[in-house]
């Protein structure tokens, strides 16, 4: 089911768009990298065009991502496969894939429809963020197989909203989403950070890669709509973001780990208190939580963020790889940059 006000903003959009005539057998390709926020979007301020309550900021990993196929094919009802597998029309990702393509589907001859092929590097649904590179690279393909030449801001605006932290999956390296101001939409979009950080390195610790229990969108409606706590989130966030900028130009590691970790369990705590609870902590979450304080008392600088799943994600400079995998002996360790 389309909505008329998110119709309204793909239009906006698209109004700057190059258009070519399109036909059944064209296609596109789209590839995007997952993204891992280091000062969390928690929270909606408009659930049908994604936009949120607070800005964040991100950096993407290169090598773990989606890469999405797009194509006019001629029939009624899209076909959507995920990971080589053709996936039924109500299949929860089919659907939510289909209402999102509905909005381009004015844009393609009379009795067509997409086929999408996509592919994950992730698991999906594991707070691993699949979903950011997901709608990412479905924009990209868009892009492609449509040829509008739309410059990455306008790709962000439309990754986000398929889903918001998308917006931010156009870009390597950090990448910081505005939250924006206007009621259409169109000033909440992602760019980029130019900068390198070459001895920066993230390591994924897998706790649990399961389906969650409460996805980020459920999640978080029931934390604006119950925690009173939430009351001090947005403006938390926006600080973060602002010191997050300022240890990534000043390359200071310790104020990066030190906000991103905070942040973090800020937004734990805001999902916590909320009723009824989400706690996507497992008991080996709060182990690895533990090593990594310990590793600190020890002279190891590490830090870790987590996302709506148990799983955490280690920030370190290269020097200390040696000492937490030791620590951490079945962590992949991603070299952003
Ligand atoms: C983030 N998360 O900033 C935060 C931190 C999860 C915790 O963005 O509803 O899948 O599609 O806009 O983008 C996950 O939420 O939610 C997320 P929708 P999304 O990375």
């Amino acid at each position: 089911m389309t909505n008329p006000s998110a119709q309204t903003f793909v239009n906006c959009v698209l109004s700057s768009a190059q258009k070519q005539p399109i036909r059944t057998g064209d296609s596109g390709k789209g590839h995007a990298p997952v993204n891992i926020a280091l000062a969390k979007y928690w929270g909606k301020r408009d659930v049908s065009l994604n936009l949120p309550i607070n800005s964040s900021l991100s950096i993407s990993l290169p090598g773990l991502g989606t890469e999405t196929t797009l194509s006019v094919i001629a029939a009624n009802q899209p076909s959507i496969s995920l990971n080589h597998q053709k996936l039924d029309n109500d299949h929860p990702f089919a659907k939510r894939v289909s209402d999102y393509l509905a909005y381009f589907n004015p844009l393609l001859p009379e009795n067509t429809t997409f086929e999408v092929n996509t592919e994950n590097s992730v698991p999906t649904g594991a707070g691993l963020a699949s979903s950011a590179s997901g709608y990412a690279a479905l924009v990209l393909a868009l892009n492609d197989l449509f040829q509008w030449q739309l410059p990455p801001t306008q790709l962000s605006l439309l990754a986000r909203l398929g889903s918001g932290s998308a917006s931010r999956s156009l870009f390597n390296g950090f990448a910081i989403w505005h939250k924006g101001e206007r009621e259409d939409g169109l000033d909440s979009f992602a760019e980029p950070i130019e900068t390198l950080w070459p001895d920066l390195r993230v390591g994924l610790i897998k706790v649990d890669i399961s389906e969650k229990a409460v996805g980020s969108t459920a999640g978080m409606q029931r934390t604006v709509e119950t925690c009173e706590l939430y009351q001090a989130w947005p403006a938390q966030a926006e600080k973060d973001v602002k010191t997050l900028q300022s240890a990534i130009e000043a390359k200071d590691f310790t104020l990066l780990g030190e906000t991103a970790e905070h942040n973090a369990l800020s937004m734990h705590a805001t999902m916590m208190a909320t009723w009824p609870p989400i706690v996507y902590w497992q008991p080996n979450s709060v182990e690895a939580m533990q090593t990594v304080w310990q590793l600190r008392k020890q002279g190891t600088e590490v830090y870790f963020t987590m996302d709506a799943g148990p799983n955490l994600k280690l920030l370190f400079l290269e020097t200390q790889t040696p000492a937490i995998k030791r620590a951490f002996p079945e962590m992949e360790v991603i070299k952003p940059f």
